[in-house]
């Protein structure tokens, strides 16, 4: 309870009730956050100065909801991330009350509910399946949960030392991958054992190939996987004795981490387009195919090369599962089984959404219609993976709510370590989704959606996310998982501690972009010269062409650039807008949009559709023809990089104007180009960059601040060039800090081992859990599912 309210409210009612007038005032049942500031920086410009008024302001700074009905007012309260307080406040009495989650929901419900549809409605509650060692404490520490756990559930282990060491050792004794003993053949060694074959491997020289010693190690009980030299093989060994000679997380961990475990990848992302060629921008196909295709890349050249290090001669391979699209488009997925370019052993997977006859549906669907073809592709996909594999993979990674809830399905079926990776979850994305579930239902299917998140984000052993404020927002707003800590679908279920942001199982593992084709502008060597011309032709050409809108005139101008698929949320007319609002950044700048299509004839998506209409109405409405290009072409990713660099050249910037953006790979494509970047504050980017050292934080709300950052920049830059390169080397040296994928696929390799070696010496007595969660699929989500029409596309 913030006492601090309580006392004001004692020691000076007449503030707090005036407050209270002025929110009644407003006639809105809902006020969110920025609502809230709003209001009292109003009520405080007219109250004038005072010590209560201060405590107030404390207050609402962390006031993240309101909801409003005569003569109560429920609030919910946000101290920090994670951490909700409910209280309500009669409006008369001043009286102020704790609340439980389920208390407050339920007076939200009322307020969207008809009067005759109060029916008593099912709660869904996580809370008792969780144990302690997994829940941190700190919330400085949310997203690092792996270091915790092990720590913990080391410090757990070891709690009886002899039994904890027999514990580790017995698990070496029955390691296998791919069906191979690895480390210790039978009997398990015991620490004399160690000490004698250290002794042995200290007379041998430090690069002598495993194989050359392999016989005698045999002879000594110990199988491959300690390392490729006798040298790495004793440093491995080295790390075991000190794990039983004085066990701890981090020593725990140094060995664990040598252990081949991984050597085969189930990633399911399925709602298509997922190709290699000629599908991003698309609607649906941005960021998460990109994503995959170099976490791919980067996760089996991690895996070789540890496996090679670890002298295990096992070649690692990854299945991409996606959904196969017979009416293909020009595109790629019609075939069942296409390799990734880059890598050896990486191959796309597709496999058919089937009716229940067995039939194929041929056409793409939205990934809103998914639903009701996930059960039966769960089934197709398992007999498909184990006959590729020959095996059970050692790890499934799903992708966006439809691959999290098939990934949690077949790993529970094949008892595998379950990663999952949201790249978007629609619930933050639209406002009141779940409140409002009914009038999106049609359309979106929104209560399908986030009942699958909830099933698939309890099921998973890790949940990946590319950074904090996906887990567990900022200051001010709330983190896209934390969004379902507490809400309510009206009418359906209500949802209490549906997610826990201190959960050990929330790792920050940030993408980067591939370098083969996002380097910086100023690495003369490696710039794509043959390609000049083409992009010349593209951004300045004046004939007229059927993709492109828009001539620049004066093509010595810098470029402010975007470029996204046509949504609603990335919000590129609204940058169209800004820029032909100000007549100062046309005097500036030129504008270049890549995206959707310029015939709103071409595209198959209503949103998408709308959102053309809109460009072309922008456009018509400020007179850009001459000032903005706007493009409507999907370009290769060779043409694409060599164009981020072109605008680095004209000294030009990117723009990412998204109302939300989950995380943004232009942002980061962008900076790895050496391009200053202004972004949302809404969403990733605002941790991605810091604003006036690597980049720029926008408001696109705000779209005269927004104009006149940009300018302000550009007319900077314009008069001294090194305030422009500031950025762009600021820009650099972030990415590189922060944003690679080799950093990522060794993080990744690391999760899993960590992850998999608990689940396997706990065999995890989460069967409680998985039962709650079985029967909530099933009684909830399947009919939600099957509501959704077949035929909807
Ligand atoms: N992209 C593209 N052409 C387009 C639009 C987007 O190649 O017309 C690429 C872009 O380079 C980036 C990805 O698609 O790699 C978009 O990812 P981001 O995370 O920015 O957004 P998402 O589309 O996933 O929401
Ligand atoms: C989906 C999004 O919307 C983006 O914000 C991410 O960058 C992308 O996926 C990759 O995770």
């Amino acid at each position: 309870m913030p006492d601090h309210l309580r006392r004001c409210i004692n020691q000076n009612p007449h503030c707090v009730a005036g407050l209270l007038r002025h929110l009644f005032n407003l006639q809105r049942p809902f006020l969110l956050f920025t609502d809230l500031q709003e209001t009292i920086d109003d009520f405080a410009a007219d109250y004038g100065s005072d010590v209560d008024l201060a405590v107030l302001q404390a207050f609402f700074s962390r006031l993240q909801e309101a909801v409003l009905a005569e003569p109560w007012i429920y609030l919910a309260w946000r101290p920090g991330p994670g951490r909700w307080t409910y209280l309500r406040l009669h409006r008369e009495q001043l009286q102020l009350e704790t609340l439980t989650p389920g208390d407050y929901l339920a007076f939200k419900e009322r307020q969207v509910l008809p009067a005759n549809d109060q029916e008593p409605i099912l709660t869904v509650d996580f809370e008792d399946f969780r144990a302690a060692p997994y829940h941190l404490q700190d919330e400085d520490t949310i997203g690092q949960g792996l270091i915790y756990m092990n720590r913990r559930l080391a410090g757990q282990l070891f709690g009886n030392i002899k039994t904890g060491r027999q514990s580790i050792l017995d698990f070496l004794a029955v390691h296998k991958l791919n069906g191979q003993s690895l480390m210790v053949h039978g009997q398990p060694p015991d620490f004399e054992d160690l000490r004698q074959t250290v002794q042995y491997l200290a007379t041998l020289p430090k690069t002598k190939p495993w194989m050359e010693f392999a016989a005698e190690m045999t002879r000594r009980g110990f199988a491959p996987g300690w390392g490729d030299t006798a040298g790495r093989v004793r440093e491995t060994m080295r790390l075991l004795m000190d794990v039983l000679d004085a066990p701890s997380g981090e020593s725990l961990q140094a060995f664990i981490d040598r252990i081949p475990m991984i050597s085969k990848i189930l990633i399911v992302s399925i709602h298509g387009w997922f190709a290699q060629d000629k599908v991003l921008g698309r609607p649906d196909t941005g960021g998460q195919v990109v994503y995959i295709l170099d976490q791919a890349r980067a996760l089996e050249q991690e895996m070789r090369q540890r496996l090679t290090r670890q002298g295990v001669d096992i070649v690692p391979r990854i299945l991409i599962a996606t959904r196969l699209i017979p009416n293909a488009d020009g595109t790629s997925c019609d075939q069942r089984l296409e390799p990734v370019q880059g890598a050896d052993n990486v191959q796309i997977l597709r496999v058919p959404f089937r009716y229940p006859n067995g039939e194929i549906l041929p056409q793409w669907i939205s990934r809103f219609n998914v639903w009701p073809w996930l059960e039966r592709y769960a089934d197709d996909l398992e007999r498909e993976t184990l006959a590729e594999f020959g095996r059970r993979p050692d790890l499934i990674i799903g992708n966006y709510s439809d691959g999290n809830l098939v990934a949690t399905i077949l790993s529970a079926r094949l008892n595998v370590t379950q990663c999952n990776i949201a790249h978007a979850l629609e619930k933050s994305k639209y406002l009141y989704s779940d409140l409002y579930w009914r009038d999106h239902d049609a359309s979106h299917h929104f209560a399908c959606q986030f009942t699958a998140d909830l099933i698939a984000m309890n099921s998973s052993d890790i949940i990946v996310t590319s950074t904090y404020q996906e887990i567990a927002g900022n200051d001010r707003e709330v983190g896209q998982y934390e969004g379902y800590q507490n809400y309510s679908l009206p009418g359906l279920y209500r949802v209490e501690n549906g997610v826990d942001v201190f959960d050990t199982k929330f790792n920050i593992v940030s993408p980067g972009a591939d370098a083969r084709y996002y380097f910086p502008y100023s690495a003369s060597e490696a710039r794509l010269r043959y390609l000049h011309d083409d992009i010349d032709a593209l951004l300045f050409d004046q004939e007229p062409a059927a993709d492109r809108r828009g001539v620049l005139k004066e093509r010595d101008k810098p470029i402010i650039f975007s470029m996204a698929r046509m949504d609603h949320i990335k919000n590129l007319s609204g940058l169209a807008e800004i820029f032909g609002a100000s007549q100062r950044l046309r005097k500036l700048a030129n504008l270049v949009i890549i995206g959707g299509h310029i015939d709103p004839r071409n595209s198959q998506d209503e949103e998408e559709g709308v959102q053309i209409q809109r460009m072309h109405d922008v456009m018509d409405a400020y007179q850009l023809d001459g000032q903005m290009r706007w493009i409507g072409t999907l370009l290769d990713k060779n043409v694409a990089g060599e164009l981020y660099r072109v605008i680095g050249d004209s000294r030009g910037c990117f723009v990412q104007p998204a109302l939300f953006e989950a995380f943004g790979l232009t942002v980061i494509e962008a900076m790895s180009s050496g391009l200053p970047v202004f972004a949302t504050r809404f969403g990733g980017p605002l941790e991605i960059i810091e604003d006036g050292v690597s980049g720029f934080h926008i408001n696109p709300n705000n779209q005269q601040e927004t104009a006149e950052k940009l300018a302000d920049f550009l007319e900077a830059a314009a008069a001294d060039i090194r305030v422009w390169e500031t950025i762009s080397d600021g820009a650099l040296a972030r990415v590189s800090a922060h944003y690679t994928w080799s950093n990522y696929a060794m993080q990744m390799m690391t999760l899993a081992r960590i992850f998999g070696f608990w689940r396997f010496m706990l065999k995890t007595d989460r069967h409680a859990a998985r039962r709650y969660l079985q029967m909530f699929q099933h009684l909830q989500w399947r009919p939600l599912a099957h509501a959704v029409p077949l035929g909807e596309s």
